[in-house]
């Protein structure tokens, strides 16, 4: 065996190991390459033990870290990101915080950063609160892809944008639009008010809502349901008591559509006020059916994990430096190339409905 071979056996071996015992630091599932969810209990980057075997040039440890953990979106972009993770022969693990939360979700990337793991890729509970690590982790050679929601540049090295945001917002609008017979009151339930992908699609639905077209929609109020199912459902019910001549709810978020559309059937609702949004059609399949929320958008979260995986790849194994122009493959999804504004593409939203429900499954 050569030496190069015999020292990546080893750092296989060890590097689990490492993670796992990093005394009172997030904990992976120890069997770090299969990538089940970790429930992180954040803690200060002086408890973190090294777990980086970039120095030796061994398989790389990534890690992928959702908003929070419990939510099937981020699950299934974990699926993705295991599916990269073996066509790259790498290592990703999947750990992030109980509740969506920027404080939680900065103190176990600082701890992140101490192990001096090999790249990150996150789903951002605050765009500016979390720039300060972003660049932390950067200035210590640790690339960092933003995926799903950004953290705002500078702490960032690319981030990748599930589908055009304008589009993102227009295609809700448009579906409130129709379930609305075009005039009535509508409001948005959304997760959290921090969240920067949320906010981003709020303003331009706000804006989208201008087009002489839905001049007979009034949105009404803004809610916040934090990604929680509980709270969530609790300001659905919120919303039919304060307005009861409402007409939609726009949940941008899949916890809040999925809520919502549940409140709506709880309280006799169906057919007097539509949920749509953004939701997976394994938690919308039922609301599609009844009636509570007959059409929906989204993108496919496993290729979104897929591609934020394989453009750290890219990265952080230095075939690309993650700068405007550069192009890389991203294995089943083809070549993708990074924008002018440092942002990388998926591809446009599907809007699901009872015509084509039945052939998704994630
Ligand atoms: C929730 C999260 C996620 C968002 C989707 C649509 O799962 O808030 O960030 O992209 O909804």
């Amino acid at each position: 065996m050569s030496t190069k071979l015999k020292l990546f056996a080893v750092m296989s071996l060890l590097l689990p190991m490492l993670i796992a015992c990093g005394g009172s630091a997030p904990a992976t599932d120890g069997s770090a390459t299969n990538g089940s969810a970790t429930d992180v209990s954040p803690t200060t980057a002086a408890d973190s033990q090294p777990a980086s075997d970039s120095a030796s040039g061994g398989a790389k440890t990534y890690v992928l870290v959702p908003k929070n953990l419990g939510n099937p979106y981020f699950d299934t972009a974990n699926k993705g990101a295991q599916e990269a993770a073996q066509e790259l022969s790498v290592t990703v693990t999947y750990q992030g915080s109980a509740a969506a939360d920027a404080t939680q979700q900065i103190q176990l990337l600082n701890s992140l950063i101490a192990q001096n793991v090999n790249g990150l890729a996150i789903s951002a509970n605050d765009a500016d609160a979390l720039v300060p690590v972003g660049k932390s982790a950067i200035d210590a050679g640790i690339p960092v892809v933003t995926w799903d929601s950004s953290i705002a540049e500078g702490g960032r090295t690319v981030h990748i944008n599930q589908a055009v945001s304008a589009d993102i917002a227009a295609i809700q609008i448009k579906m409130a639009s129709e379930l609305a017979g075009g005039s009535g009151k509508i409001a948005i339930l959304s997760a959290t008010s921090t969240a920067p992908n949320q906010n981003e699609w709020i303003a331009l639905m706000q804006e989208e809502l201008k087009k002489p077209e839905y001049a007979n929609l009034e949105l009404v109020e803004t809610v916040y349901g934090d990604d929680q199912d509980e709270k969530s459902y609790t300001e659905a019910q919120g919303l039919m008591t304060k307005y009861p001549d409402l007409k939609v709810i726009i949940a941008p978020t899949t916890v809040g559509i999925a809520a919502s559309a549940r409140a709506v059937q709880d309280a006799g609702k169906i057919g007097t006020v539509f949920v749509t949004g953004l939701g997976t059609p394994n938690q919308m399949r039922e609301y599609v059916k009844s009636g509570a929320s007959p059409q929906f958008a989204l993108w496919n979260p496993a290729d979104l994990g897929y591609l934020a995986i394989h453009a750290l790849h890219a990265i952080a194994s230095g075939q690309i430096e993650g700068k405007p122009g550069d192009s890389f493959s991203a294995g089943r999804l083809g070549q993708y190339t990074i924008a002018d504004d440092g942002t990388i593409l998926l591809g446009p939203p599907t809007v699901f409905n009872s015509d084509n429900i039945d052939s998704f499954d994630f």
